[in-house]
């Protein structure tokens, strides 16, 4: 039965189910009957696995299709009318002609099979910067994690009433067919189109194609911002809390920042580190004029290998119940999961992430991995024992400090602020970090990830890097300190230098000390660099003053090459990159050059 009695939902889904023809239409209102109901069903059919109910309660483990275990950018689109609104960095479409080539995929693909109606809402319900959307899928595995990534049913329609703002998904399974995948975008039309996958960030329509693809271009319209980053709150001994965003590319680290341990030396003095969100901020200026962010999502759908009790034990903690685990690894002993990092202890009598049946000790001495590298949980951020208690707050929290960063072996210092907002810009566009995992493609290579949404910007790159330019007038005085980091130089053996992880608060509280203008800087031509003695490394194995003095430098020649790459970078974009951001590049080569 249909939840709602608004017109243009009822009509869409009509629309849906003329064009694939389910055999029945099921409304997913959010109760737990109904997901109790479907998580039966996915166990009856195998598409999902119970596991032990005793050590990881309510939690489930689900293998995609081999050929469909990240994000596709290749063929990811964003349509447009006209092609400079999206293109060059998206792959672009004229709208119609795309759904000319997509409606035949889509027609009748849903004959034997449900169709599951999910209305959700991005943000806490009543928040003003709240956005409704609602997919339509043929698989309970999204609609499983659409419940835990957002907050689904009656209160997302409630949020909707009777306005046709809502952002129209639709996604089918079809044959899990790699050639006619499709993720495509329509901002100008409040719509995605989602063919042919059934895995995450292509299927998750809230994640990546609402919550950043069409939300950055209603950022764009409506003078908001929709960014692929942390948000995180450093509480100090007086009780008051600064907050912090971070972009950092897929699987840089994201997620492990915002739940970060305070070393010894911190925690001792009473500071704590609480998270709002670990992927996606939605900012807006608040009516004091500073800039504050939600966190659109319900929950976490992170990188699992890597993850353990030492790295990251608070999202470990997260997912111990309630959760759904992605092509992991299955211990078959005990009915759990396990994945590379977890422990040094690789199940022997185990299930790799394909469903194939290995000697555990055999595959990993093959130099195989049992968990895919993409492998992936998605919890409850209601589980994570540092949840911040703002993380419901309608109206968000305001950011103190945004940082940048990516895996660059070299190059990029540990950290460092730039000059001014502007500047700040310049250091966003000019990003690159190393390609990992979580698309489908070559790892390790560097390439140029604009503000990390080079995957994930909705509309042509130069208009997103103007509209951080505008927000920066806006915001004026009260504009949040920009800053650059990089956790990944290594040594001439390919080590990472810096211990990262919880260690990275260290790096943290050098930001908020510059932002409170209690401490020095060394001025160097990309930007501020803290003075070594300035990064706190009391309690640190094998760091020396040395070695931060050396993650700290600046090779005026590697920085002279990189200038080309973010050069290039432009070019390739074209006529609509800032004039403001050109100059800032040529100034930029002229500091180095001198
Ligand atoms: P997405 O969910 O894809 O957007 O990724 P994310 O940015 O949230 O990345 P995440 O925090 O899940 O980290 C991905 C990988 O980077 C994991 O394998 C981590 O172990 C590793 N990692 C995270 N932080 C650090 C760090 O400070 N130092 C080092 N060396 N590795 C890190
Ligand atoms: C990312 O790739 O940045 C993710 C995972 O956060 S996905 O939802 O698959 O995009
Ligand atoms: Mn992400």
């Amino acid at each position: 039965m249909a939840l709602t009695n608004n017109q243009h939902v009822l009509d869409w889904v009509a629309e849906m189910e003329a064009l694939m023809t389910p055999d029945a239409t099921i409304w997913i209102d959010g109760s737990e009957g109904q997901l109790r109901a479907l998580r039966e069903e996915a166990f009856r059919t195998g598409e999902m696995t119970e596991l032990n109910q005793e050590k990881l309660p309510g939690c489930v483990l689900h293998h995609t299709a081999k050929n469909d275990v990240a994000r596709v950018e290749d063929r990811t689109f964003i349509c447009t009318k006209n092609k400079e609104d999206a293109a060059p960095i998206n792959n672009w479409m004229e709208t119609s002609e795309m759904k000319a080539k997509l409606l035949p995929l889509y027609k009748g693909c849903m004959k034997g099979r449900i169709m599951y109606v999910i209305p959700y809402c991005m943000g806490p319900v009543g928040s003003p910067f709240s956005k409704v959307g609602i997919e339509v899928t043929d698989s309970i595995y999204v609609v499983l994690n659409m419940d835990i990534m957002t907050r689904v049913g009656v209160g997302a329609l409630r949020q909707l009433g009777d306005s046709n703002d809502f952002v129209r998904g639709q996604h089918a399974k079809a044959d899990i067919d790699a050639e006619n995948r499709y993720i495509v975008q329509f901002p100008e039309e409040n719509a995605i189109w989602s063919i042919n996958s059934g895995y995450g960030g292509n299927v998750l329509l809230g994640k990546k194609c609402f919550a950043l693809r069409i939300a950055s271009y209603q950022g764009k319209k409506e003078g908001w911002m929709a960014e692929h980053m942390l948000i995180l709150g450093i509480e100090g001994p007086d009780g008051d809390t600064k907050y912090i965003t971070a972009a950092f590319p897929s699987a840089c680290g994201k997620t492990n920042l915002a739940m970060l341990i305070p070393p010894e030396i911190y925690a001792k003095q009473g500071y704590k580190v609480w998270t709002v969100g670990d992927d996606i901020a939605w900012m807006h200026i608040g009516e004091d004029g500073r800039l504050y962010a939600i966190n659109p999502e319900n929950g976490f759908f992170g990188v699992a290998p890597g993850t353990n009790e030492k790295s990251n034990p608070n999202a470990l903690h997260t997912t111990m119940k309630g959760t759904i685990f992605t092509n992991v690894a299955h211990n078959l002993d005990d009915n759990t999961v396990w994945w590379e990092g977890l422990d040094k202890n690789p199940p022997e009598n185990a299930q790799e992430w394909t469903g194939v049946p290995v000697n555990g000790k055999e595959y990993v001495a093959n130099g195989g991995k049992l968990a895919h590298p993409n492998s992936r949980f998605t919890a409850p951020a209601e589980n994570c024992p540092c949840l911040s208690k703002e993380f419901n707050n309608p109206n968000g929290v305001p950011v103190t400090a945004m940082v940048f960063g990516g895996r660059r072996a070299k190059t990029a210092p540990l950290v460092y602020q730039s000059f001014n907002w502007e500047h700040g810009v310049y250091v966003g566009s000019a990003m690159a970090s190393e390609t990992t995992a979580a698309a489908t493609g070559a790892v390790g290579v560097v390439r140029r990830d604009p503000m990390a949404m080079r995957p994930f910007c909705g509309y042509n790159m130069g208009d997103y890097f103007a509209h951080w330019l505008e927000m920066g007038k806006k915001l004026g005085d009260k504009a949040p300190k920009i800053f650059h980091v990089n956790w990944f130089r290594t040594d001439d053996e390919g080590h990472f230098i810096w211990p990262g992880f919880g260690d990275n608060m260290r790096v943290l509280m050098w930001m908020l000390a510059r932002c409170e203008g209690k401490v020095d800087a060394v001025e160097t031509p990309i930007g501020y660099v803290p003075k070594a003695e300035d990064i706190n490394i009391e309690g640190l194995d094998g760091i020396t003053l040395d070695t931060v003095k050396g993650l700290l430098d600046v090779d005026k020649n590697l920085w002279l090459e990189d200038v080309k790459g973010v050069e290039e970078l432009y070019d390739m974009i074209g006529s609509r990159v800032p004039a403001e951001l050109r100059k800032q590049l040529s100034d930029l080569r002229d500091r180095l050059s001198k």
